[in-house]
C-alpha cells in the first residue's frame, strides 16, 4: 500500500490550518490513501504550532515539527521531506501551502501521474485547466513573468516553477543532496526543480487551479523576489 506524507510549511496561518487539516483528511477518507501529515511550524506568532499541535492530538496522522524561529520555507520543505522518508518511510512526498491555495482535491491526480512514471509532479497553473483565483494583473505579471524566466534559463520545461504543491517520489528526495541546496525561502522552489532535471529525473505537471489566500498575509517579500532571480543566474552560471 502507497504510504503518502504532506509536508505543510507554516508560519502564521491559524485561521487556515484548521480547514486544511479537515479537507485532506477527507480526501484520504474518500480515496482510501493512507499516511501522514507533516506540519512544520516555524514558532508562528499568531500560535499556529499550538493548533497544529491540538489537531495532532486528535488525529494520530498529523504530526508537528516546531522550530525555534523563521528559518524559510526551502528548508522547512528539507525537515519536512527527511521526516517523511526517515521516519514515515513513505512511498510518496507532498509539499502544499497551508494558506488554503492548494487544494487538496487534486492529491489523486498527482497520484495517477506518479502511477504513469513520473517522478516528479507539479501542481501547475500554466497548463491547460490551471489557473490562478482572486490575482490582480500585477501578481499574474510578475509570476508569469519569473516563470518563463526560469524554466528558459534553468531550461526544465515546466511552466510553473514556483509552485509549492508538488508530489515527488521518494527515489527523488534520497538521490538529492537536499542539504547542498543553497536557498532557504522560495528560490528553493526553482532550485531543487534545476537539481531533479539535473539527476535525469522525469517532471510532470498536473493542472491546478490556486486559490489566493482569504486569511492571513503573504510572506513573499520583495527581497524574496531579488533572490529568486539571482538564484537563476547563480544556477545558470554553474550550469
Ligand atoms: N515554516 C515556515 N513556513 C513558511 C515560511 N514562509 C512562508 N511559509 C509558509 O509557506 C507557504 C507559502 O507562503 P505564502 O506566504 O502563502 O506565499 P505565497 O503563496 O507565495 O504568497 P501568498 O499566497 O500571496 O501569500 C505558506 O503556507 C506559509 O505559511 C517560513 O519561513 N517558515
Ligand atoms: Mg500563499
Amino acid at each position: 500500500m502507497l504510504q503518502i506524507s504532506i509536508v505543510i510549511p507554516t508560519y502564521n496561518e491559524k485561521e487556515n490550518l484548521p480547514e486544511l487539516i479537515e479537507k485532506i483528511v477527507n480526501v484520504f477518507e474518500k480515496n482510501n490513501l493512507h499516511g501522514n501529515v507533516i506540519v512544520v511550524d516555524d514558532n508562528s506568532p499568531d500560535g499556529t504550532g499550538h493548533i497544529a499541535n491540538q489537531l495532532a492530538e486528535k488525529n494520530h496522522r498529523i504530526q508537528v515539527i516546531h522550530r525555534k524561529g523563521k528559518l524559510g520555507i526551502g528548508t522547512a520543505h528539507i525537515v519536512g521531506f527527511k521526516h517523511a522518508i526517515e521516519v514515515n518511510h513513505s512511498d510518496l512526498i507532498f509539499s502544499m501551502d497551508s494558506d488554503l491555495s492548494h487544494d487538496p482535491k487534486y492529491l489523486p491526480d498527482f497520484i495517477n501521474m506518479h502511477e504513469k512514471g513520473f517522478d516528479v509532479i507539479v501542481g501547475s497553473r500554466y497548463v491547460d485547466g490551471g489557473g490562478v483565483v482572486n490575482w490582480g494583473l500585477y501578481r499574474k505579471a510578475v509570476s508569469k513573468g519569473a516563470n518563463v524566466l526560469a524554466s528558459t534559463l534553468l531550461g526544465v520545461k515546466v511552466h510553473d516553477m514556483t509552485t509549492g504543491y508538488r508530489c515527488y517520489d521518494r527515489r527523488v528526495l534520497e538521490k538529492l543532496d537536499l542539504d547542498s541546496i543553497k536557498s532557504n525561502g522560495y528560490s528553493f522552489l526553482e532550485e531543487i526543480l534545476f537539481f531533479c532535471k539535473k539527476e535525469d529525473f522525469s517532471i510532470s505537471e498536473t493542472p491546478i487551479i490556486f486559490v489566493d489566500r482569504a486569511h492571513g498575509k503573504s510572506k513573499l517579500s520583495k527581497k524574496e523576489m531579488v533572490k529568486f532571480f539571482l538564484t537563476i543566474l547563480r544556477l545558470k552560471l554553474k550550469r
